[in-house]
């Protein structure tokens, strides 16, 4: 363990899982075809450097972030692949980009004219343009400025272009007509092209899993390489099982009888309708688990408890089925024996999509790294 953490409240991340997931894409994938592993917002809330490490031994070939900041991080932990900023970047800061060899977004004819000129002049930065078929926002959407672009390209050796991509706004969603036209979209612009960029992309996993012929020689692979599914509405559709990597556990740390009447929690919004056991989970809304899990379930001692009474700001409370020992495991989400508490139900609890509800388990909830089932690192953002 490289950090103690004293608070009894944990993230868990099986690393396993993440391998399985992505061996599970390749083998699905056809040979040509490659990985770039997503790995934003901290790997959506799963540990940015330890996923990319297991992504990149599974077999992906680059990563993906959405801020240079991000990429920076991981450079800064000595991680060497390809890595693509999928956001827009400032100008000012391309001889960044350049001398940490990250490849950049560009989706505008001004930003490269005015990269240009910030560039230092032994320097050459890598570059995957970014056509907007139809989410409208980031790429370049008219035929004129991408010819503009090309000619830039043409002209400036500085800017090398690795990839030319797009990203499909209903790829998730089990009426294709919106994805079909933005993939003819996508069509028309290559053949525009005067020669192959390496990379040509325009899958998210949904359209991996779905439609691989349709993502030309790379998946950019976020939420299924997490093991979540992109949307409820296509599970039925999944190529191969995912594994949920991410679990979220605590502790009771307070137990005791209400009496008929008593009343839990700010607003007293809460009363005990008899006598009944009650835990004190300490894990609340400052760390991202917000009052709307109020009624919700966790899962102590096997069973599933409810969350009564008002999310506090680093506690709630659960009713119990019986007198239980302080210290008593509580799994917010994931499994205690034959039970689970899936991200899918979480975010319906809070009607929102599964990706939002590890990205808003915060800093302040470590993270436990598993491999084999056996911890190989922690990682305690608070304490760094
Ligand atoms: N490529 C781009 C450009 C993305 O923005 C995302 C996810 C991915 C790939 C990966 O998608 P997946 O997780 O469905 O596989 N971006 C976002 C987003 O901006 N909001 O939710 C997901």
């Amino acid at each position: 363990m490289e950090r103690e953490f004293y608070r009894d409240t944990w993230v868990e991340i099986d690393l396993d899982d993440i391998t399985a997931n992505v061996q599970s894409m390749i083998r699905h994938l056809s040979k040509e075809q490659q990985i770039i592993a997503v790995v934003k917002a901290n790997a959506y809330g799963h540990g940015d450097v330890q996923v990319a490490k297991v992504a990149l031994e599974a077999g992906a070939s680059c990563l993906a972030v959405a801020i240079l900041d991000e990429a920076i991080a991981l450079r800064n932990h000595g991680i060497k692949a390809p890595i693509l900023v999928l956001g827009a970047t400032r100008a000012e800061n391309i001889n960044v980009s350049a001398e940490k060899n990250i490849s950049l977004t560009v989706y505008s004819s001004d930003w490269l004219k005015n990269a240009k000129q910030y560039l230092s002049a032994d320097k050459k930065v890598s570059v995957h343009l970014k056509i907007d078929t139809g989410m409208s926002r980031l790429g370049v959407r008219d035929e004129q400025e991408f010819l503009e672009m090309m000619d830039i390209f043409e002209k400036e050796e500085v800017f090398q272009v690795e990839g030319v991509y797009t990203h499909f706004a209903t790829a998730d969603e089990v009426d294709t007509t919106y994805f079909d036209q933005q993939f003819e979209k996508f069509t028309q612009f290559l053949s525009l092209l005067p020669s192959q960029p390496t990379y040509i992309h325009t899958g998210n996993s949904a359209t991996g899993l779905r439609f691989k012929e349709k993502t030309f020689n790379a998946v950019r692979m976020g939420i299924a390489m997490y093991g979540l599914t992109p949307s409820p509405d296509i599970r039925h559709l999944l190529p191969f099982p995912l594994k949920e990597a991410f679990s979220l556990h605590s502790r009771l740390v307070h137990v005791k009888m209400l009496k008929k009447g008593d009343k839990v929690s700010y607003g007293a919004t809460y009363t005990s309708p008899q006598d009944e056991w009650v835990g004190t989970v300490p894990i609340g809304y400052a760390d991202g688990w917000i009052r709307k899990h109020q009624g919700g379930e966790v899962l102590v001692d096997g069973k599933r408890c409810e969350i009564i009474g008002r999310v506090c700001m680093d506690q709630f409370m659960v009713r119990l089925p019986s007198e239980l020992p302080v210290g008593t495991k509580v799994t917010l989400i994931g499994e205690q024996g034959s039970e689970k508490i899936s991200m899918d139900e979480v975010a319906a609890r809070l009607e929102t999509i599964n990706y939002e509800i590890p990205c808003t388990i915060n800093f302040r909830v470590p993270r436990i790294f598993l491999e084999k089932q056996s911890i190989i690192e922690v990682r305690n953002t608070i304490l760094l």
